[in-house]
């Protein structure tokens, strides 16, 4: 799973994926910073079932703060959209090819309004962020639509001469759009909540291609909004605004990145104790911090975390792993009464897994011959067997049996 940091030019993106991922990748106030993708790790952050299971872990894919898991997931920061990218205008179809892999979109909007649309500084409050939602939105759903029309005489009628209509439809879109990390499901529920007739492609209109490509977007890509520079005084009454007029269509999260950035620097080089998702941090050692390290520190803490109560950054990306796109967290283990990996590392690995999810998919998720060779699974708390359709539950820790694979 991946998520895909999206934006105008200029609000801080590249911020929000180095505060995420501590990379150092070009970050300025000016727009088109960014020109080529940035991939990286972030994590995601849930409460880690050691405690719970009364052992000391020893984390070998992840890693565990005093009792908090952090899971790495793969991150995208891409160049900043302006109004006509679909159709070229600033870096274009460029950045939107950068997207294609993204399965869940942070779309980060500078909440303190002092970016125009194509990201050059105003004064602040003076531009709407929530016209960037939309602009960003259409610019998205244009070049999936593109990306369609392009072939679509041929699609449509290829599909049409088959022998049963729908699949046709299905596996034809499938392979135009392959690469764009969207599932035949979410192809066959776009077309139904579009209200449109997989038999007939021939007889879709523009309209109705379009209104497709919404719909792919809106399911294939779930979106959240990080309402960034959430430190500066104009992005308070902003945000109240946009929290209400886009109830019901997206989230959310008031985040402040440079905040986040800081912090977790600050934490990186021993000078304070925070875990990325706390509301509070220490300082270690009082007499090693400089007047200016403090002030910046205090200013963290007065203008974001008291606040805010986090700088969101953290909260973001949470929830675009577990609520967007639906993450469960499970731990595999090759002893299920020890609960430890081959080396004898306790509670190794925690892996992103989706809702949905069978035992099997566990497996092949780890290895393609584990999913192969898949017998049973067993549950480490029960000491249970369960079969290759279980649906795995947040937190299972299970353990793959599988047959033994000769040469
Ligand atoms: N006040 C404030 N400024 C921020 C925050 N995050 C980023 N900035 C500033 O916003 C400006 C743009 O940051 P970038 O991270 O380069 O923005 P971007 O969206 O990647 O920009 P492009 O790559 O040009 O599209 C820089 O001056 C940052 O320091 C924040 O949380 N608060
Ligand atoms: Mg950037």
């Amino acid at each position: 799973m991946i998520s895909g940091i999206v934006g105008k030019p200029n609000v801080g993106k590249s911020t929000f994926f180095n505060s995420a991922t501590l990379m150092n990748v070009a970050v300025a106030n000016y727009p088109f910073t960014t020109i080529n993708a940035n991939i990286g790790t972030g994590y995601i952050r849930v409460r880690c079932v050691h405690q719970e299971l009364g052992v000391k872990d020893n984390p070998v894919n992840s890693a565990c703060v005093d009792g908090t898991r952090l899971i790495p997931v793969k991150m995208v920061d891409v160049a900043g959209l302006v109004p006509g990218a679909s159709k070229g205008k600033g870096l274009g179809n460029k950045l939107l090819d950068d997207l294609r892999q993204a399965d869940a979109l942070i779309h980060v909007i500078d909440s303190s309004g002092s970016t125009d649309e194509e990201g050059r500084v105003v004064s602040p409050g003076s531009h709407d962020p929530l016209m960037d939602v939309q602009f960003v939105k259409n610019e998205i759903v244009l070049w999936i639509k593109g990306l369609i029309e392009k072939d679509w005489s041929r699609i449509s009628r290829t599909a049409e001469s088959g022998a049963s209509g729908s699949p046709e439809l299905v596996a034809e879109l499938m392979q135009k759009l392959s690469g764009l990390s969207i599932r035949e499901s979410s192809i066959e529920a776009a077309i139904h909540k579009a209200g449109l007739k997989a038999d007939k492609p021939t007889n879709w209109n523009n309209e109705d291609l379009l209104n497709f490509s919404k719909a792919l977007l809106d399911i294939s890509k779930p979106m959240l909004i990080g309402a960034n520079k959430c430190d500066l005084k104009s992005s308070k009454e902003i945000i109240s605004k946009m929290t209400k007029a886009l109830e019901g269509a997206y989230p959310i999260v008031p985040c402040a990145a440079e905040a986040e950035l800081l912090l977790r620097r600050a934490s990186q080089s021993g000078l304070i104790s925070y875990v990325p998702g706390d509301s509070f941090f220490e300082i270690k050692d009082p007499s090693k911090i400089t007047a200016a390290q403090r002030k910046a520190l205090d200013l963290v803490r007065s203008e974001v975390l008291d606040v805010w109560k986090g700088t969101g950054v953290q909260k973001a990306i949470n929830d675009a792993y577990l609520s967007l796109l639906k993450g469960i967290v499970v731990y595999p283990v090759e002893d299920e009464s020890k609960l430890t990996d081959k080396k004898g590392n306790v509670l190794p690995d925690a892996r992103i897994m989706h809702k949905g999810d069978t035992a099997k998919d566990l497996a092949y998720s780890i290895h393609t011959d584990l999913g192969e060779t898949f017998l049973y699974a067993i549950d480490a708390r029960t000491g249970l067997r369960v079969g290759a359709d279980y649906e795995l539950k947040n937190n299972d820790v299970l353990k793959i049996v599988a047959t033994a694979r000769k040469g």
